[in-house]
């Protein structure tokens, strides 16, 4: 379908197990998301890519705990331990994920002061990353997500696409969640009153 794109979010070796910020069952989808790559003509990667001394990272800051929520200018921001820091291994793609059909890498965080969980718009909800102009300059209407995390820029990534014009599914079967202060629960339920399909499939 020449105006649907699959967009496969932060599948890094941070967020699957034994990385920085390991997201339990992140591995167990590669197999899942690479499936859905290759039923896509069109796929688009995320990369969260962060500066060494990010804003988000707890360690940035005294007296500071990683998962816990601090006020930041633009509201408040969970703070999380150092991850997928630019040029480390932790940044890369996980070394099974089928990422060679992807035609465009969108890489997020690097902002020094702002964290970005969607890959549309910075969490400061105000930057954006451009990849909304890109996906409309290439005429697609129809995007399905998947990848790491479900609740955290995975959600993120679907709310704002579906808020800017996108009919969107989340493969939730090809996601995992962090599930922090239960918001794996919150987080679906915020999709789905959004209008945001769940019921897709690998
Ligand atoms: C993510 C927390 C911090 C994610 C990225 O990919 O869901 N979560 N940075
Ligand atoms: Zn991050």
């Amino acid at each position: 379908m020449p105006n649907e794109a699959l967009i496969v979010v932060d599948m890094q070796n941070d967020f699957c197990e034994g990385g920085a910020l390991a997201v339990p069952g992140a591995a167990a989808v590669v197999p899942l998301v690479n499936r859905l790559i290759s039923r896509f003509d069109h796929v688009i990667l995320t990369q969260d890519w962060h500066p060494p001394g990010h804003a988000s990272f707890a360690s940035a800051w005294a007296d500071a705990q990683p998962f816990t929520t601090v006020k930041f200018p633009y509201g408040p921001q969970i703070l999380w331990p150092d991850h997928c820091v630019q040029g480390t291994v932790g940044a890369e793609f996980h070394a099974g994920l089928e990422a060679t059909k992807a035609q465009v890498v969108i890489r997020k965080g690097f902002h020094t002061g702002i964290d970005s969980y969607s890959a549309f718009r910075e969490n400061d909800r105000m930057t954006r990353t451009g990849l909304d102009g890109y996906l409309k300059a290439r005429g697609f209407t129809k995007l399905t997500i998947c990848g790491l995390a479900l609740d955290y820029c995975v959600a993120w990534t679907a709310i704002d696409a579906r808020q800017a014009g996108f009919d969107v599914a989340v493969v939730v079967e090809a996601t995992a969640a962090i599930d922090l202060d239960g918001s794996r629960r919150r987080m679906l339920t915020e999709m789905r009153q959004g209008g945001i399909n769940l019921n897709a499939t690998a």
